[in-house]
């Protein structure tokens, strides 16, 4: 099978809302060499969005939702081992990152987590569903460098503004940077509130946090 139709092949698993099968793909990746985080973005990344446009228009319903997100976990279990890894590298900075108040996706952060640690990264995972002062409190305590925050809901992006306000309440706005990411982010709402950099994918982040630490 080519690649191309391994790639095909991972999509369709997450679109069967079966962790078997997803697992089982995951492992033909592994076999045919298909560089992991390829195989999730171009991969199994593509089924869950697809998944997500269908849950949308109504035609899967939150049961397959959650499937589907349970299939996309597992498969990327399977992958992590292949991850380039971080180990002995000299750490490059430390970053605190967690999902927004209110907001419970964490698949695309853990993606985001498992690059940053390859390349380097003192990652403190803070989980899904932060409080503001949970964030605050673990960049003081870290002197973090780099502050991370990921939101896939609409309705959990104010929070992301209420975190920013807070660093300047606070006092530390300038001596951490903010990077944002998540689906429902873009850009153009960094810029409004003030984060110091966007992100759509995990090789971005990685760039966009080497350009805020001056790193080449
Ligand atoms: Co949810 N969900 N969901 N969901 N879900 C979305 C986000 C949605 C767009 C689906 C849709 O309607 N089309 C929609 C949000 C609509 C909106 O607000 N605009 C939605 C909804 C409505 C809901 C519920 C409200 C459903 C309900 O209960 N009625 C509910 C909310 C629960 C809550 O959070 N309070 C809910 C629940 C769930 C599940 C639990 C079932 C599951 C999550 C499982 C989990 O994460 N553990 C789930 C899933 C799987 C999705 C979709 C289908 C897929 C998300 C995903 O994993 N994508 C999603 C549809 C979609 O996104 N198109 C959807 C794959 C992942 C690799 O991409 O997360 O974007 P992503 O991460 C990328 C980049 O964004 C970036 O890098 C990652 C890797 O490339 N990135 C960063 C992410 N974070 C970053 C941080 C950075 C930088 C980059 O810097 C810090």
């Amino acid at each position: 099978m080519n690649e191309d139709k391994i790639l095909q092949m991972l999509k369709e698993s997450i679109l069967s809302f079966d962790i078997e099968i997803a697992v089982k793909a995951a492992k033909e990746a592994i076999k045919a060499n298909i560089d992991p985080i390829k195989a999730i973005e171009e991969g199994f990344a593509k089924g869950i969005r697809e998944v997500g446009e269908l849950f949308a228009k109504g035609e899967v319903f939150l049961p397959e939702l959650i499937m589907a997100g349970e299939a996309m976990k597992a498969a990327i279990e399977i992958l992590k081992p292949y991850f380039p890894t971080g180990k002995g590298l000299k750490s490059l900075g430390k970053i605190v990152i967690g999902t927004v108040a209110g907001d419970l996706h964490d698949i695309g952060k853990s993606i985001v987590i498992s690059m940053l640690t390859a390349n380097g990264f003192e990652v403190y995972d803070l989980g899904v569903d932060v409080p503001k002062e949970v964030f605050i409190q673990k960049v003081k305590e870290l002197n973090a460098d780099i502050l991370g925050l990921s939101a896939l809901l609409t309705s959990a992006l104010p929070e992301m503004k209420k975190i920013i306000d807070e660093l300047k309440k606070e006092g530390i706005r300038n001596k951490v940077k903010v990077i944002i990411g998540g689906a429902a982010t873009t850009q153009k709402y960094a810029n409004e509130i003030g984060a110091d950099a966007w992100a759509g994918d995990a090789i971005e982040a990685v760039s966009k946090i080497k350009e805020l630490m001056g790193i080449s």
